[in-house]
């Protein structure tokens, strides 16, 4: 062991001596295991981005993969075993390719696409929360797969390269929701929600996840992760996910250069357990649209600027469903079935019962 990895790891264990610490590395200081074609190296970034636009102001950087399936891997230092929320702090650039997130050889969260869609020579800044993983050892092993390049993204200088900033890993409470007084099975729902005024449905799932369905039609459904602290809940929205912002107001060329360009899509809700009700307030990164569906700028969630939403979520009764949800469970039972993701299709088929789904249906 180097010393720069054993001061790695001494700060790693100096962290988890505080119960509930996040862990979170610098990427370019990270021991890479492995890669597969091309090098790496520990890039300083001031020529491509303002000072304090990355952590350091230094990523890991590799170039030279050939072959959709060529990885990096690298060695996370982590004190105890258990289950983490992990979060990517990815670089986007102008000739940045399409990314797989791996741990321990297995596929986790969706590809990454680091093309900016930005001007040349510049290169951005973005937190991707990649979902909750099962740390078994005092390591995980995260990998970056190349899966190929945006058709957008340029060849030069370096064809579908991959950038790195920094990997943080969240402890997820091991009390969880369950313990408002619900059930708590491994996987499946372990509590839903509604808000009275808007007919919106939230699951929560006992695997880290949560998905959201909305009564109006033009709105899909979305889905991410949650993490609790004491009475503290968190649910957060992975940009894929994000598919609300793009009303029928955002044209399609501005759509595009919001999914590719360097713009932070997270929603956040920072919500307070309270007698089996969540309340608190809802952030999201906003999109400001010009006449005709251009994009005139985009105000990230965690700016000042962007205004926080209050919301509040009452417990479903596990009976009868309140009138303001029969809006939105119509909408899931004849519309969006089958596409809205495990937590809702598991909910609804326990909350409507035989009498309202096909056998075929059930049998998904
Ligand atoms: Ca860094």
């Amino acid at each position: 062991m180097d010393m720069r990895c054993a001061l790695v790891t001494l700060a790693v264990t100096i962290l988890s001596l505080q119960a509930g610490a996040q862990v979170r590395i610098e990427a370019e200081k990270l021991e890479v295991l492995r890669v597969t074609a091309g090098g790496h190296e520990d890039q300083e970034m001031l020529d491509f981005a303002p000072a304090g636009t990355f952590s350091g102001d230094r990523i890991v950087h590799w170039m030279g993969q050939e072959n959709p399936g060529d990885l990096i891997e690298f060695k996370v230092p982590v004190s105890k075993p258990g289950k983490y929320r992990l979060t990517l702090g990815i670089v986007k650039s102008w000739d940045y390719g399409i990314y797989q997130p791996m741990v321990d050889g297995k596929d986790v969260g969706r590809p990454l696409d680091l093309y900016s869609g930005g001007p040349e020579e510049k290169s951005f800044a973005a937190k991707v929360d990649i979902g909750t993983i099962e740390v078994k050892r005092e390591h995980v092993l995260l990998a970056m797969r190349y899966t190929g390049s945006n058709p957008e993204s340029k060849s030069d200088p370096n064809p579908g390269g991959m950038g790195l900033d920094w990997v943080m890993l969240t402890p997820v409470g091991g009390s969880g929701i369950g313990d408002v007084g619900q059930p708590t099975p491994a996987a499946g729902p372990i509590g839903a929600w509604y808000e009275k005024s808007t007919g919106v449905l939230l699951v929560i799932s006992g695997n880290g996840t949560w998905t959201m369905a909305h009564p109006d039609r033009s709105t899909t459904p979305r889905a991410g992760n949650w993490s609790q602290q004491g009475g503290a809940v968190t649910l957060r929205c992975h940009p894929a996910g994000v598919t609300q912002l793009w009303n029928r107001q955002i044209g399609s060329a501005a759509a595009q250069k919001l999914v590719t360009g360097p713009y932070d899509l997270s929603m956040v809700w920072t919500l307070q357990m309270q007698g089996g009700s969540l309340s608190g307030t809802l952030r999201a990164g906003t999109p400001r649209i010009a006449d005709g569906g251009a994009l005139a700028g985009f105000v990230p969630y965690n700016d000042p600027r962007s205004t926080p939403i209050k919301v509040s979520f009452a417990p479903v009764p596990r009976t009868t469903p309140p009138a303001e949800l029969q809006p939105t469970i119509e909408k899931l039972r004849t519309t969006e079935r089958g596409q809205v993701g495990s937590g809702l299709e598991d909910w609804l088929s326990g909350f409507i019962g035989d009498g309202d789904v096909s056998s075929d249906e059930r049998g998904r």
